[in-house]
């Protein structure tokens, strides 16, 4: 029975995959990125920082992601430390980080990888997993969390419980020993330790720690995705603790809908130096107006609790939005962006997650940068990197590989080294 609906899954997902139509248009609305509130012109990065940054960071709050609560607290314990785990090859540390207040607490492990025998600090990638730390490398000093996961036969995981069999099932995504290589720590939390990825009504995960008897779930509540941006940014207050990690070369990755979550978090805290979206598509890099792939209210009925209530009021009707994802890679200047794209991942839409980033050009050219000059797609396998922007396309599906790695670190040499 689970073997069937896993396989009418898949086969839904490839349905989606391939039947989702490549819409070549150019021709929507985006809003004028540079004109504030108050119709002035923003001719400076200056009143970028001042003024305009704040109203759209706002409306990205208001009407896309939700709101993050102020009022949650953490603190850190090192409660691993191996210095010649993966065969000597690298220091593994596992961090609980403790997130609470009056009413109640969550605790959630990152795990840190950094190459042996290099300089110290060095500079690192921080991602989220979808299965469990344990799943990124079969090594098998990395904890298994007791948080719940979904279900997957291939992994052999049932009862949302996370075991030994799946070990390294998902090290194909995380080449670990060629990150170290390249000289780069790479650090990963498992996304449900903050929030479990299901629709449970803003209910439980760090959620939690915000609701007493009295609170009402208001249209800008925050959703799954602000949750997991917080617990990156968090986790950006221990790399400051760090000595071993060079708190000033830290890059924000995800694949997905991790990595809709790695740009949000890039956009809400500016001490990420680098921001790299993989395959992030609707609600991520791909432009919401287009109208291409993933639409609204696709993403809002499959995943209501993704994105705050006030999205859902522009299904189906993307132009009335103040905003588009544009803005968000605007948020991120005049920091490194890298985004990528598959080619037969139609759904992610890549030729709005390419125009997404040719659209925010006006803001990197505030700050004197060179930028992306055409709205033509790239070609496929040809990385394109002008100034502080990256982007490829390249063959195949969605998924992060091989060839997304090589390019990432690639640019993270150019820009941080
Ligand atoms: C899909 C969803 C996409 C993408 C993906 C993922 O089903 O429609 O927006 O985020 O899931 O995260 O794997």
């Amino acid at each position: 029975m689970k073997k069937i609906v896993c396989i009418s899954l898949i086969s839904l997902l490839l349905f989606l995959e391939n039947s989702a139509q490549q819409n070549d248009s150019l021709f929507f609305n985006l809003s004028d990125l540079l004109k504030s509130y108050n119709g002035n012109k923003i001719s400076t990065s200056d009143e970028w920082e001042s003024i305009r940054r704040n109203e759209v960071l706002e409306l990205f709050e208001n009407n896309v992601y939700g709101k993050i609560p102020n009022n949650i607290e953490v603190k850190f314990s090192v409660k691993k430390e191996i210095k010649n785990a993966l065969c000597g090859k690298a220091t593994l540390k596992e961090i609980e980080t403790i997130f609470y207040n009056q009413s109640d607490s969550l605790v959630a492990t990152t795990l840190i990888l950094l190459p042996n025998n290099v300089d110290k600090p060095v500079p690192l990638f921080l991602g989220m997993n979808f299965y469990g730390n344990h799943t990124i490398h079969a090594d098998t000093s990395i904890s298994i969390s007791s948080s719940w996961v979904a279900n997957n036969v291939q992994f052999c995981i049932e009862n949302n419980k996370a075991n030994h069999l799946s070990r390294g099932v998902r090290s194909n995504r995380w080449p670990v020993e060629r990150i170290l290589e390249r000289g780069y720590g790479l650090a990963n939390i498992y996304y449900g330790d903050i929030d479990p990825d299901f629709d449970d009504g803003f209910q439980n995960g760090i959620h939690k720690l915000v609701l007493d008897q009295n609170h009402k779930i208001t249209g800008d509540e925050w959703g799954s995705i602000s949750a997991w941006a917080f617990g990156l940014s968090k986790a950006m207050d221990y790399f400051e603790t760090d000595k071993d990690v060079d708190k000033n070369k830290i890059i924000v990755f995800g694949h997905s809908r991790l990595g809709k979550t790695a740009l949000w978090a890039g956009a809400i805290d500016q001490r990420f130096a680098m921001v790299i979206s993989n395959n992030s598509g609707c609600g991520g890099a791909a432009l919401s107006r287009r109208k291409s792939g993933e639409r609204l209210t696709n993403i809002n009925t499959a995943f209501p609790h993704w994105f705050c209530k006030n999205f859902h009021k522009f299904n189906n009707q993307e132009e009335l939005l103040p905003i588009d994802q544009n803005m968000l890679i605007a948020l991120i200047a005049p920091r490194p962006i890298y985004v990528a794209s598959a080619e037969s991942d139609l759904w992610a839409d890549p030729l709005g997650e390419y125009l997404s980033m040719y659209y925010s050009t006006p803001v990197y050219q505030l700050y004197n940068q060179d930028v992306f000059g055409s709205p033509k797609l790239p070609e496929l396998n040809q990385p394109k990197i002008i100034g502080k922007y990256g982007y490829h396309i390249r063959s195949g599906s969605h998924d992060v590989t091989k060839y997304d790695w090589e390019q990432y670190l690639n640019f993270a040499d150019r820009h941080l080294k």
